[in-house]
């Protein structure tokens, strides 16, 4: 016989079931809008994987075996730099061929990158470039920022995973969906504000996560600018995300790209 309380908690279940599906697909993802600040040169032989802004520099790792790089200029040119209309490093380090560079976070003193398949952080100090250590991760490296002591990286997937700086260890991860659709190839990351921005490998749009609950709540299309420098098909795709903090902008650019931009972001009504 099918009870009475049977029959309730059940159509509780169903209901609760239903609710929540429908709360996930419902998310809404709030559209972004730009407005073009001001751009600056960027050296269109660096194969963009990581990029960041601290003290009025940017600091920048480029890809691809046998020719990765860390480099570091400053985000306002010099004016010999400017006068040459050509990008200039302030300092560079080459990473050994074995490697593919990948993301780049800054952390206290050290520059903290990402290998795509060697399974190797590598440790630099963020003023001389010396590589000071090497930890082993499982898994591939594509984009790397961080939250406090918390680092925070990409393998290529729909999944974000929190790292604790001492070790490397994995702590945590959370799944990237929009609303409700796994999100994959998930690349560049900069952490702004609590939330996680993030570009997608192939697409010339960025994406705003929660940390948390890894729902994308933002998005911001970037395929304007995009197609100025990616011809169809091309490895050339925006990829590098810096939070300029005193300014309040959002920097991008793209592999091999001759330039990067300043943006002005604003959710749109
Ligand atoms: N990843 O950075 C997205 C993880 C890997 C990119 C690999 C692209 C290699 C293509 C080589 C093209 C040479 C210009
Ligand atoms: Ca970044």
């Amino acid at each position: 016989m099918f009870s009475f309380t049977r029959l309730i908690s059940l159509l509780i279940v169903f209901t609760g079931t239903a609710l929540f599906t429908g709360v996930q697909a419902n998310n809404p993802v709030t559209h972004y809008q730009y407005e073009i600040v001001s751009t600056r040169l960027h050296d269109p032989a660096l194969f963009t994987q990581g990029l960041l802004i601290d003290n009025g520099y940017f600091y920048e790792s480029s890809g691809l075996y046998g020719r990765s790089l860390l480099v570091r200029y400053p985000v306002k040119p010099s004016f010999a730099e400017r006068n040459r209309q050509q990008a200039g490093w302030a300092k560079a380090q080459k990473i050994d061929d074995k490697y593919f560079a990948e993301g780049l976070t800054l952390l206290n003193d050290k520059l903290y990158l990402l290998t795509w398949q060697e399974q190797a952080l590598l440790i630099f100090n963020r003023e001389t470039f010396a590589l000071e250590q090497t930890l082993p991760y499982a898994g591939q490296g594509w984009g790397l920022t961080h939250h406090g002591k918390t680092l925070i990286r990409t393998d290529g997937s729909d999944r974000i995973y929190f790292h604790q700086q001492k070790d490397f260890k994995v702590i945590n991860s959370v799944q990237v969906t929009e609303q409700g659709k796994p999100v994959n190839q998930l690349n560049e990351l900069e952490f702004i504000n609590g939330k996680i921005w993030a570009n997608i490998w192939h697409q010339p749009r960025i994406v705003i996560i929660d940390p948390v609950s890894g729902n994308v709540e933002g998005s911001l299309d970037l395929s304007e600018i995009a197609t100025r420098h990616t011809p169809p098909g091309s490895e050339r795709v925006l990829n590098g995300i810096a939070w300029d903090e005193q300014q309040q902008t959002l920097w991008v650019t793209g592999k091999m790209w001759p330039l990067l931009y300043q943006l002005k972001i604003t959710p749109t009504e």
